[in-house]
Order: structure tokens, then C-alpha cells, then sequence
């Protein structure tokens, strides 16, 4: 068995890299829908049917456990996934199987708090919310930007906390087809701006709620002050599957160290960027 990371396309790379280096020995295949990529401006329907086949893809291949490492998918998929199609793959494939998301493991480390109702009941998130307020930017899809997850899960954890979103559309497909850095460079540019310009000066943390967006970090970096703190999901996700795992021993997450990259568009040798970005050449199976 495996731990399986899905995307529309190659930016659940930046997440599988930072997972494959937080558990070497575990097992992991990689599935990029890259047939129906980007998915940043398809309607909603459409994205859970597409995350769900994804995801029964992964289990049939082995996995028993998927990160949709897609801040679009787990924005509108998620919660459908998991309550309606989760408990009867489960009965079906007669071995435990999950779906987790990326953006709560995210929210978790933008605000430093985890949210649970035992700590709202008990108050202990008052002290917090009274904290001076910073402002946090997030560039994302239009579909994410459309969910308003992350204004909705930040404000549940703190109410101090402004939240601009920032939604970018086109740049994930520009990342996908491995456009040159000039071209990515004025785009990100521009985003960065508009987020300025709207806020009135530059947000206090900036979160890059696309994963495709992690392979042009560079640039964003360069695009905001340096005193912007960019908050890294990878490492946050990793971090919060850590913890997932030590609370859920059940899951089979094979143990041969196996790496198995699949593509429901065109098999081969993925663009010159992500090269650049993997520190090596990529080549994607056919799904
Ligand atoms: N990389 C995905 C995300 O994090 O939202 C999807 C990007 C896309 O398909 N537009």
C-alpha cells in the first residue's frame, strides 16, 4: 500500500517532495489530472467528479490514504468526498482508505492555532483573537478565491486576522505548460500589486494557496518585501500528516520506499521548469 498525492497537474509536486523527505521509507504514487488541468476555473460539479475519479485512480493503485495536494479540489471536494463516497470505498475495497485536504494543515500554521470546538467551549482561544490585527494575502485560484475557505477557517481561529484573497487565474495553467520565468515574473508581478493596492500596503503574511504557485516561490518572494512572512504549505501539510499518522495507525503506508508518477493526459517527460524545480527530469506514467 501508499500514500497517494493528487493534483490537476504538477503542483502537488512541491507537497509530495516535502512528503517523500518527511517519510523516505513509505510508499507514494502520484497522480496529476493533467488531462482536465487547470481546474482553478471549472465549476464546482465538475471538480468533485474529477478529485473523486482521481482519487478511486489512487485506491485502485494501491494507495490507502490521499492528499489532495490541490488547494482548488480541497476547497469544493473535500467535505462531499469524505462524507458521501469516503465510507463506501471503505466497505468496497474492504481496507481503510481516507482523503485529506491541504488548506486546514495551511490555516493551522498561518495563524498558529489549531481549532478544535474543546478549545472554542473552553474559551482558550479568547486570549488570541484579541492579538493586534495583521493581515494575511492569499494568492490563489478563482475557484478557491470563490469557496472563501480560507477567509472562513481563519476567521473561525481568528477573528483578528484580516484575510484578502487574491485570485489569480491563468497562472496555474502558465506553471502547468512550463511557460518561461520573464513571462510567469510579470504575471506574479501584477498579482502582487493588485493585493497592495487593495490592502493599501502589503500584507503581514502571504500564503500561496495554489501548490502550483510553490514552483514559482522565487518570484513571489522577490515580488513582496522581504519583511512579508510566506507561509510554506508543504512543510505544513507534512507536519500535519505527521501527526494524522501517529493518531491513526491503521493505514497501510507500504514501506519499499516506491515512487510511482501518473498522468491522465500525455505520458512523458514533464517541462523544463518543473526539471528545474524536481533538480532533475520527470517522467509521468500513463494513469
Ligand atoms: N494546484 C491546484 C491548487 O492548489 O489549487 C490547482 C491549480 C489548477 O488546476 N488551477
Amino acid at each position: 500500500m501508499a500514500i497517494g498525492v493528487f493534483d490537476s497537474g504538477v503542483g502537488g509536486l512541491t507537497v509530495h517532495r516535502e512528503l517523500t523527505t518527511r517519510f523516505p521509507t513509505r510508499d507514494f504514487i502520484y497522480l496529476g489530472d493533467q488531462a482536465h488541468a487547470p481546474y482553478g476555473g471549472r465549476g464546482g460539479e465538475d471538480i468533485v467528479e474529477l478529485t473523486r475519479a482521481g482519487c478511486e485512480r489512487l485506491f485502485e493503485a494501491g494507495a490507502s490514504v490521499v492528499v489532495l495536494a490541490c488547494n482548488t479540489a480541497s476547497a469544493i471536494a473535500l467535505r462531499r468526498l469524505q462524507q458521501t463516497w469516503i465510507p463506501g470505498m471503505r466497505e468496497k475495497l474492504g481496507r481503510p482508505v481516507n482523503v485529506l485536504g491541504i488548506i486546514v494543515p495551511t490555516i493551522e500554521a498561518a495563524t498558529g492555532l489549531p481549532w478544535s470546538y474543546e478549545a472554542e467551549r473552553d474559551g482558550r482561544l479568547e486570549g488570541e483573537k484579541k492579538q493586534a490585527i495583521d493581515v494575511t494575502g492569499v494568492f490563489c485560484t478563482a475557484a478557491t478565491a470563490m469557496s472563501r475557505v480560507y477567509e472562513i477557517e481563519i476567521d473561525k481561529r481568528r477573528e483578528d486576522l484580516a484575510v484578502f484573497t487574491e485570485p489569480c487565474p491563468g497562472l496555474a495553467g502558465l506553471i502547468e505548460l512550463g511557460a518561461p520565468a520573464e513571462e510567469l515574473k510579470v504575471v506574479v508581478d501584477d498579482h502582487v500589486d493588485a493585493l497592495r493596492r487593495r490592502i493599501g500596503r502589503h500584507p503581514d503574511k502571504a500564503i500561496l494557496g495554489c501548490t502550483h504557485y510553490e514552483i514559482v516561490a522565487d518570484l513571489f518572494a522577490a515580488a513582496l518585501p522581504p519583511g512579508v512572512q510566506v507561509i510554506s504549505q508543504p512543510a505544513a501539510v507534512a507536519d500535519s500528516l505527521e501527526r494524522y499518522f501517529e493518531r491513526h495507525p491503521e493505514y497501510d503506508l507500504g514501506s519499499s520506499g516506491r515512487r510511482d508518477f501518473l498522468t491522465t493526459g500525455t505520458p512523458g517527460p514533464q517541462s523544463e521548469l518543473i526539471a528545474r524545480f524536481w533538480g532533475a527530469p520527470l517522467t509521468f506514467d500513463a494513469a
